[in-house]
């Protein structure tokens, strides 16, 4: 119906204005004038027009879908509209994010430092792969995972209130890339290795890399009720120190397995300096990497019976265990590979090889009769059992020069990311034939397809996520933003709808759900702390206000709402370690606080009802102007008060109302009264 409406619409009124003469450059733009000299006037082709009708979302109006994409460097998320491919927010995650106070005092200081790897401060990240959960395949809307492959970790972002929750390091690895992608029913979170290294991160000379190098498979156990990553319950499969790219998660007829591509199989280590060719070329000599199928119900069960052994507080199922029980089994899989993609029935999955033209789709009902038969075509050096490339596979589609991720629309076809043509290539997985490609503004890395990767992807969407945007943008300098193409792909024809630059990191993957999934909430309850998803213990309401001295501890019951904070006046002695709880008492949505100290870089965010607690030592004497820093109402620049830290040795004559040493700690030591 729309989309007669839309075609209605262009067949009257534009499909005349083809053959008239453009306007005169000056002519001015103005809702008086038609759409045909709108069109000559900024030089807009028809198809143009047609993509703008298909992408505008007006005024009141929101989008279908929502992209959930990698902010890459930035460490953060980000969440856009689609079709309208508006920017809705970037989700503090890996790294702090002032705007939402994320990392600036609050509870979040304590999710960040939980991720923590090693002694030095991590500040950034280099954010892959988001992924969904999932309920029988299907997108549920409510948790997003996603990895950072320089530091090897996970972070849990809770749809609820679009906030990290969670970032668990890992303790084996030091970089990882096949994550995080989740099992059909989000029972595990799934986090690959990258370059292989010592699990554990122990030294170990690089000639020993064959022998004492490793990858691993990390299955992180979900435990979806408390919305965390259950690190006592998780385990990992050690993998051979083959470089383990991409993973994804059978599902259907494949539930229960993962299936791991992988390079430098060769076990190149470089040595440029020594004269050795580099790991590049090193990498490049065989024709062929290895597919690695996980059986990761059955490693389960290992676990459960104890056949592990345990590194760094992890259980892990060992190399030769996993090759001697079929845990793991190896499949050639041509030339330096990338994507590993499994089709939406799960009976398939492709694999694109970046130094190779085709799409392999391997069939995973002859891989299970292989595995089931032990029909092995000999095992590595490791012992892990090969099967036969030839009688795993059902066929290749020729694509094109450096093919690298498929998705998957609802009508049998699949889409795969060709890098060096920088196209989008249109096949069928019925035959294996390439029926069209579309240029892409240029050298697309992934791909994503409206709820692409479920078990029923909806078509409509495909999103071409590009490294290059030579000449689609104004100039920025240098370093050039990304570039996101939406495509329409519900037509015969492939059409490119709208550019959206990304200039905040290198985006690599993302994922885009139907927001009706989504069940986020409006305002938090009163007085709850968003990482515990309670009314916190320090939670204040209005006429709780107070401070409370204890020895050289100041406790600080406090509320925010339009336009002052209570108490405004917070007097402390130099040294004296400080608590503040503040808890906004708004509950109308859209009514957000923000709360800072000058110079202490408090930052926080007050959403309505959010209750936060900062511990601070006052150790910079002075007077500190504490403001909102969210414009929230027409006295917001009032909505204002002062921290004042007295010099130690400073005797007090006339202590000021609010002052901590004005309340006799004895007499209010406890917290307030709910
Ligand atoms: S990606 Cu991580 S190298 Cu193709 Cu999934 Cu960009
Ligand atoms: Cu509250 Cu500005």
């Amino acid at each position: 119906m729309k989309s007669f409406v839309i075609r209605g619409l262009l067949g009257v009124s534009l499909l005349a204005l083809a053959c008239s003469k453009p306007a005169p450059p000056q002519q001015t733009i103005g809702a008086s004038k038609s759409v045909k000299e709108l069109m000559a006037a900024r030089g807009l082709t028809e198809a143009d027009v047609e993509a703008a009708l298909r992408t505008y979302v007006p005024t009141g109006k929101s989008d279908d879908y929502m992209i959930f994409a990698s902010g890459g460097q930035s460490g953060q998320v980000l969440a856009i509209g689609a079709p309208s491919m508006r920017l809705l927010k970037v989700i503090g995650v890996f790294t702090p994010e002032p705007w939402q106070g994320y990392g600036y005092g609050g509870g979040s200081n304590a999710v960040i430092e939980g991720g923590n790897q090693g002694t030095h401060k991590i500040t950034w990240a280099d954010v892959h792969h988001p992924n969904l959960s999932e309920t029988k395949g299907d997108y549920d809307g409510e948790f997003l995972f996603v990895n950072d492959k320089a530091n090897a970790r996970v972070a849990v972002v809770d749809l609820k209130d679009f906030t990290t929750k969670q970032i668990v390091p890992n303790p084996l690895v030091s970089s990882d890339h096949g994550g995080a992608f989740v099992t059909p029913n989000t029972d595990y979170v799934i986090e690959t290795s990258q370059y292989p290294a010592p699990l554990g991160r122990e030294y170990v000379p690089i000639d020993q890399y064959k022998d004492k190098y490793r990858g691993l498979a990390m299955f992180w156990k979900f435990d979806r009720a408390k919305g965390r990553i259950d690190v006592a319950n998780s385990w990992a499969v050690e993998l051979p120190p083959y470089t383990q790219d991409l993973a994804d998660a059978g599902k259907l007829d494949s539930d229960g397995f993962v299936f791991i591509n992988s390079f430098n199989t060769e076990m190149a280590i470089g040595g440029t300096l020594e004269g050795k060719p580099p790991i590049e070329s090193g990498a490049s000599q065989g024709d062929m990497d290895y597919l690695h199928v996980i059986d990761w119900k059955k490693a389960e069960k290992l676990v459960a019976e104890g056949k592990t052994s345990t590194i760094k507080g992890i259980r892990v199922v060992s190399l030769d265990t996993a090759g001697k029980e079929g845990v793991l089994h190896l499949i050639g899989e041509p030339k330096s590979p990338h994507g590993v993609d499994v089709t939406p029935d799960g009976k398939e999955i492709v694999v694109g090889g970046k130094l190779d033209t085709h799409a392999t789709v391997f069939n995973f009902e002859k891989i299970k009769k292989l595995i089931d038969g032990k029909q092995y075509d000999g095992k590595d050096s490791y012992g892990v059992p090969i099967l036969n490339f030839q009688a795993s596979i059902r066929g290749q589609a020729e694509i094109g020069l450096g093919p690298l991720h498929t998705v998957y629309d609802n009508k049998g076809f699949a889409y795969t990311s060709v890098f060096i043509e920088s196209v989008v290539a249109k096949w069928s997985l019925k035959d294996l034939k390439v029926i069209e490609k579309m240029p892409v503004h240029y050298n697309i890395g992934h791909i994503l397809a409206a709820e692409g990767d479920t078990v029923s992807p909806d078509g409509k969407y495909v999103v071409a996520m590009n490294k290059m945007s030579m000449d689609r943008f104004t100039n920025v300098g240098p370093l050039y933003p990304q570039n996101f193409q939406l495509l329409d792909v519900d037509g015969e024809k492939m059409r490119m709808l709208v550019d959206m630059p990304i200039g905040i990191g290198e985006p690599h993957y993302s994922q885009m759900i139907k927001v009706d999934k989504l069940k986020t909430t409006k305002v938090y309850k009163m007085g709850e702390n968003v990482y515990t998803g309670q009314k916190d213990p320090s939670a204040t309401l209005a006429g709780q206000e107070k401070i409370v001295r204890n020895g050289t501890t100041v406790d600080v019951y406090m509320t925010a709402i339009r336009s002052h904070f209570t108490p405004d006046r917070i007097e402390v002695d130099e040294g004296d370690t400080v608590n503040l709880h503040i808890t906004s008492l708004e509950q109308s949505e859209d009514q957000t606080h923000g709360f800072t100290i000058n110079m202490y870089n408090i930052d926080l965010s007050l959403e309505p009802g959010k209750h936060e607690n900062v511990t601070f030592v006052a150790d910079m004497a002075g007077v500190y102007p504490m403001y909102c820093t969210e414009f929230c109402s027409a006295l917001h620049l009032e909505m204002a008060g002062y921290f004042l830290v007295k010099p130690k040795g400073t005797t007090t004559t006339a202590a000021p109302a609010g002052s901590a040493s004005a309340v006799p700690a004895a007499a209010s030591a406890a917290p307030p009264k709910k």
